[in-house]
């Protein structure tokens, strides 16, 4: 008998026995009974080794089919929420309802299976106990209020969970595997366990949720912060009872939750002001395997679910064999999330009956693993044999419908979609651009006033930091027409007069609430108390919502959080930032497979607005580009918009122009860094008056010249600026304020303009083979009309930028010389 089993015999007081109950709490999941097919071994845990009565009561609740994780959690109200609810007998669960699930569950897979011999679906067998443990967490979410759910998940089980989860018929799988309709989406579209789907749940206490689950690429853990988004846009469209209103449900992979960087950014953001869902409940499909790669090639940690313990929130292992925990698990879940506004994990683990999909064999790589799954037999037998029921009148039933859904589905000549807009997109519209779309962003000068007054005001006895004091002296005078009005303000007036429009403003990015360049400062801060004043909210009694985040120090979670914003407000202007454009390729799967191609595959609309500070000032390799060239690379049929607005007025408009346009699409903005304050970027009340965003800045000469400089950006700025100190009368710049879709009629008209011209000359700061020379060339020396085009550039490099300042300086000069070099010679 060890020292610490007789000491607990010979004193069964009350801290004994709780001293082996907290052993239990503490260490329990490490023997829990978790592997359905026994190959996860129970850790040896010497501290587990005690004897008695309490001991096995103990052992009973925590090494049994639950093994729940929430000792590290340093509230103890929150452990000993779930400390009661473990401890407390298991609540009587529906067994008839779940087994119709897992019958539901397993037999649709069976079906495919014969009917589709040699299609990919991700069958869900293995781990069907996911629908009656979805099950049982809508059901208690209708129980706590929720109305709606975004749930999210990757290829696994997705069809099924569309089905009898989302409440998509089954006609419209079956449609997808026909393949009925495949000239609707020649060159587009996307495969069938990729799409959105929206539906509703019927919960037992009678009320319906609304369900949605989100499109998502085959990028695994891509669309987690893409869901969160998605939710926080639909609580903030229901303002305070938002969170309790929606519910985010997000699944993941166990190979995929450990080891996709994504997530743990999206976690990170959990609890953040400008992020916070009100907990997002989140369950690993852990089938023990990764394609075909085993946990301890997947992870260091004992459990996949490991990395959630960055935070202090509960990990409930269940065995995905025992139903009935399942469900308890279910609700337990969800009822931590509703009491204290936390994320969850469920770590579901069973198996997958068949190989990674139904055409792959795994017996290659696991014999051993798939001699046992063989001859396991499907869960709702194991289950109708454990309840004592017959489950066959059931599966009869169930085959019966979906025999009749099949004969349905070949009767479709389309296959319907399964996902719905809200009407809040009633108003909007994507595809190709067209010139009707054009809408005045001008603002009178007055209401531009009235704006700037605001902009510049803070609440009396506010301690205001001596700089911004000076600043928004200086933005008081560009209101008044008395300075020229910078890049910070040109955005400042453009966020406030959309705002006093109705338009809400919601922008984030890493530092964006100052600016990284200290241009915005949309937050005041009291230099006494620390308190904010964002002026923006402030503009008038009836304005739209102004919100403006620092995020946390991620991108692609950031990013992915404010596209699924704006899938879901498409009213609003939503910026996401980047501390410098180099740093949104962290984003690149956000930008190429959900802010790029969601409308080619999906059809769905975004007007996000990707803030990207550009231009080669000698910071080094990461502080000059933000990889104009692979912008421009994905452009195509009007799907986003490219832009570098080259003076304070041109960003006003563009900004104003993409919230007040129908037309929904992606807008990439190139925003400078030198040139925030520089005079020759900076622009008049007038211009700010103007009709609308130029995408062409035709030179202001006759059209005499005899070279012509096409250009975007900071560039153009120094070339005026070189051409003056030349004294240089026959040479004219033209600014191409819009990259794509490209302006062709207002460029073709200024380069027809210059009939004189015997050249045109692209210069651009970017090295040979980045920039938008190669995408552009062809296309100017269409418009060119045989006369030649001509390029300066840096030479072709694999780094953007050079590190040396003075390198930087010699090369910019000689630029700007070749650029007015003579003709031909460039
Ligand atoms: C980012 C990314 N890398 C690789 C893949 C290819 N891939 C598809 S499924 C898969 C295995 C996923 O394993 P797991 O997350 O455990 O989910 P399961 O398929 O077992 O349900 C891999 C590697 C991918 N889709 N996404």
């Amino acid at each position: 008998m060890s020292r610490q089993q007789a000491a607990i015999e010979s004193t069964p007081s009350k801290e004994a026995r709780e001293h082996v109950w907290n052993l239990f709490r503490r260490w329990g999941f490490l023997q829990a009974n978790l592997d359905p097919l026994g190959g996860l071994e129970p850790v040896a845990m010497p501290e587990l080794e005690v004897g008695g009565p309490e001991a096995e009561a103990a052992r009973r609740v925590y090494c049994g089919t639950i093994g729940a994780e929430f000792m590290h959690i340093a509230d103890g109200e929150r452990r000993a929420w779930v400390q009661k609810r473990m401890e407390s007998e298991a609540p009587r669960v529906d067994r008839a309802k779940i087994l119709e699930r897992l019958v539901r569950a397993e037999i649709f897979e069976q079906v495919l299976q014969t009917r589709y011999l040699g299609t990919k679906r991700y069958s869900l067998e293995g781990e069907a106990a996911l629908i009656p443990l979805l099950d049982a967490i809508l059901n208690a979410a209708a129980e706590q209020g929720a109305e709606q759910a975004v749930l999210a998940m990757s290829h696994r089980g997705r069809l099924n969970v569309m089905t009898h989860i989302i409440g998509r018929p089954a006609a419209e799988i079956f449609a997808r595997f026909e393949d009925v309709d495949p000239r609707s989406v020649l060159g587009g579209g996307d495969v069938k366990y990729h799409m959105g789907a929206t539906g509703e749940f019927q919960a037992a206490n009678g009320r319906t949720l609304g369900t949605h689950l989100v499109s998502n690429p085959s990028h695994l853990e891509a669309v987690d912060p893409v869901a969160n988004g998605r939710a926080r846009a639909k609580q903030t469209r229901l303002g305070k009872a938002g969170k309790r209103a929606v519910l985010a449900v997000i699944m993941h992979g166990d190979a995929a939750f450990a080891g996709q960087g994504v997530w743990a950014e999206t976690l990170n953001m959990a609890g953040v002001a400008g992020f916070n869902v009100g907990g997002s409940v989140h369950i690993i499909v852990n089938n023990l395997i990764g394609f075909t790669t085993v946990p301890r090639d997947c992870h260091s940690s004992r459990f996949s679910s490991d990395l959630a313990k960055r935070l202090p929130i509960p990990i409930f292992h269940v065995n995905a064999e025992d139903p009935d925990a399942v469900a308890r698990v279910g609700r337990i879940a969800l009822e931590y999330r509703y009491t204290f506004e936390s994320p969850v994990v469920v770590d579901l683990i069973g198996y997958r009956r068949h190989g990674h999909s139904e055409v792959d064999d795994p017996t290659i790589t696991q014999p051993r693993r798939y001699r046992k799954i063989e001859a396991h037999p499907p869960l709702w037998k194991i289950y109708a044999a454990e309840i004592g029921a017959d489950a066959e009148p059931v599966v009869e039933q169930v085959r019966e419908e979906l025999d009749a859904a099949q004969k349905e589905a070949l009767e479709l000549e389309k296959s319907p979609p399964m996902r719905q807009l809200p009407p809040y997109w009633n108003a909007y519209r994507g595809g190709r651009y067209d010139a009707s779309l054009e809408v005045s962003t001008g603002v009178p000068q007055t209401e531009l006033a009235g704006a700037g007054e605001a902009i510049a005001r803070y609440p009396e006895g506010f301690h205001i930091h001596p700089k911004v004091k000076k600043l928004l002296e200086q933005r008081l005078e560009m209101a008044r027409g008395k300075r020229a009005i910078d890049f910070g303000m040109a955005e400042a007036l453009a966020f406030g007069s959309l705002l006093k429009q109705g338009v809400p403003v919601r922008l984030s990015g890493q530092d964006s609430r100052r600016g990284t360049f200290n241009q915005r400062h949309a937050a005041l801060i009291d230099i006494e108390t620390e308190e904010e004043f964002l002026p923006l909210q402030h503009l008038a009694p009836d304005q739209a919502w102004f919100e403006a985040y620092n995020s946390t120090l991620s991108e692609a979670s950031v990013l992915g959080f404010e596209y699924g914003f704006s899938r879901d407000f498409p009213e609003a202007l939503v910026l996401w930032e980047a501390q410098f454009g180099d740093f949104a390729n962290g984003a690149q799967i956000m930008i190429d497979q959900f802010v790029v191609a969601g409308e080619d595959k999906w059809n769905l609309l975004s007007g996000l607005v990707l803030l990207l500070p550009h231009g080669y000032e000698g910071q080094g390799p990461e502080h000059s580009s933000a990889r104009i060239e692979r912008f421009l690379q994905l452009a195509a049929r009007d799907h986003i918009q490219i832009c570098q607005p080259s003076t304070a007025a041109q960003y006003f408009h563009l900004l104003r122009r993409q919230a007040l346009r129908a037309w929904r699409k992606p807008l990439v903005v190139f925003t400078p860094k030198s040139m925030l304050r520089h005079p020759a970027a900076s622009s008049s009340l007038a211009e700010l008056s103007a009709p609308r965003f130029q995408t062409v800045i035709p030179d202001a000469g006759d059209g005499s010249a005899a070279r012509v400089l096409l250009c975007t950006g900071k560039i153009g700025h120094e070339l005026a600026a070189e051409r003056k100190r030349r004294k240089d009368s026959s040479t004219a710049i033209i600014f191409l304020e819009q990259l794509y879709p490209i302006p062709e009629p207002e460029l073709a008209a200024e380069m027809d303009r210059h009939a004189a011209a015997r050249e045109f000359v692209w210069v651009q700061e970017e090295p040979a083979n980045m920039g938008a020379l190669a995408f552009l060339l062809p296309r100017l020396e269409r418009l060119a009309r045989g006369r030649p085009v001509l390029s300066v550039k840096r030479s072709a490099s694999a780094s953007p930028a050079t590190g040396s300042h003075k390198a930087h300086e010699m090369e910019q000069h000689t630029l700007l010389a070749l650029a007015f070099a003579s003709p031909g010679r460039s």
